[in-house]
């Protein structure tokens, strides 16, 4: 395997559990039994006529369970045709723990070969592999046993990790142990609104997050020892955040903000770390709320919403330019392993990509080491708790045919690649 740690990686990146289909974790569980409610939900909020009436609409259930999703599980080799003719030179990718294993300690030889040919497919194709092992979805065996709030998962977890490093040490070399620990645990834990659903449970959120990073660090270890040479990096969630007005009570709420959301789980594996791996979606603008009304009890936040994402995300590719310029801090290599856009109708994805690598070159210029961009995602995929409705991809899926149609803005995206890189 070549290293090539230097060359700038182009591409876009994918979860198993939101594009590959016939997953059974505690995810697939959940959507069973929430869909329903999730769909009522929805029903009480307005919505504009094109999602309203895609397919499927937020209004139907089965927007709300991941199913056959976008079947990448079968059709791996179409969709990296498909990044490759886009011009990606390389694709982040996560592998699901409860196919490799389904139960404590069973191995599955068949999902191994699996996803060793889905690697060797991107290899065969000149598309560097960055390699998640666990992007939010948890086997059943472990979340039975109550998950992240136990150490034994850290455990388990470990082993898992270990049989993976063995089984693809000479095909990859760009490894990310967890996706977005923040998000898991705010979402999860204090949002209530990601399974295991515990809303404001600070303590358990907190021994979570320790488990979390311990999981980190050990995942670290047991890599290098595994393969020496392998480059592991976290996956963060950084949001840019700034004071709605500018009060003395705003700004410090943003500066302890800032902290807990975007630096305190970096700052505490930092040594665990050979790159940074950033991802960026929105920006908020953080506002006192002396009644206790605001999304966090005292803090709410207020966006202008001048530009929105069909998620209502407020637009400000700028917070691109801060959150790199605070991680170069860390002194490693940094790479936007997730940056994209909600936009159905593909109406504002080209300018938020351009915008986005714009204040990214600005902090390139100024000595920020970014060595790599990954947009999200290739595909449509599974957004979570929101179902199919939000359109991420470079890629459209018409989940009635499951055919892949190419958005222009894709198109767009592979000439800025070339531009930049020449060919
Ligand atoms: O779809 C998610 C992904 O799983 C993790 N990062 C953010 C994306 C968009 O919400």
């Amino acid at each position: 395997m070549q290293k090539d740690e230097k060359k700038f990686f182009w591409g876009a990146a994918t979860s198993a559990h939101q594009v590959e289909g016939g997953n059974t974790n505690d995810w697939s569980l959940w959507e069973k039994k929430h869909a329903a409610a999730l769909a009522k939900k929805a029903s009480t909020r307005e919505w504009p006529e094109h999602l309203l009436h895609a397919y499927p609409s937020p209004l139907e259930e089965q927007n709300y369970i991941s199913g056959r999703a976008c079947d990448h599980y079968h059709r791996y080799e179409e969709d990296f045709d498909i990044a490759k003719s886009l011009g990606h030179n390389a694709h982040r990718l996560s592998i699901e723990w409860s196919r490799i294993e389904p139960e404590e300690g069973k191995f599955n030889e068949k999902e191994i070969e699996h996803y060793r040919q889905v690697i060797k497919a991107l290899r065969a194709r000149g598309m560097e592999p960055f390699v998640t092992l666990w992007h939010w979805t948890n086997p059943l065996w472990v979340a039975k046993r109550g998950g992240w709030e136990r150490k034994e998962t850290v455990r388990a977890f470990l082993k898992y990790v270990e049989r993976v490093t063995r089984e693809y040490k000479d095909l990859v070399q760009f490894w990310m142990p967890l996706n977005e620990p923040g998000t898991f645990v705010g979402m999860s834990y204090i949002q209530g609104a990601f399974p295991p659903q515990k809303r404001l449970a600070f303590f358990t959120a907190n021994r979570v997050f320790k488990n979390l990073m311990r999981a980190h660090r050990e995942t670290y270890s047991v890599i290098h020892q595994i393969a020496p040479e392998a480059r592991v990096g976290i996956s963060h969630y950084a949001v840019y955040m700034m004071p709605y007005e500018d009060t003395l009570l705003n700004r410090w709420l943003v500066r302890t903000l800032d902290y807990i959301r975007n630096w305190r789980f970096l700052d505490s594996v930092d040594d665990a770390n050979d790159f940074i791996g950033i991802q960026f979606y929105h920006t908020d603008r953080i506002k006192f709320s002396p009644l206790f009304n605001g999304r966090w009890g005292f803090i709410d936040v207020k966006n202008e919403n001048t530009r929105v994402t069909d998620m209502g995300w407020d637009v400000y590719p700028e917070g691109m330019y801060y959150l790199i310029k605070r991680a170069a801090q860390y002194k490693k290599p940094i790479y936007v392993t997730e940056n994209g856009i909600a936009d159905a109708k593909d109406i504002m994805r080209t300018q938020f990509i351009h915008d986005h690598l714009s204040w990214m070159q600005k902090g390139i210029v100024e000595g920020v080491d970014v060595r790599g961009y990954f947009y999200w995602s290739l595909l449509d995929n599974f957004e979570w708790d929101k179902g199919f409705w939000p359109r991420f991809g470079l890629v459209e899926v018409d989940y009635h045919t499951l055919e892949r149609r190419v958005r222009k803005s894709a198109w767009d995206f592979k000439k800025i690649i070339e531009g930049e890189s020449g060919t």
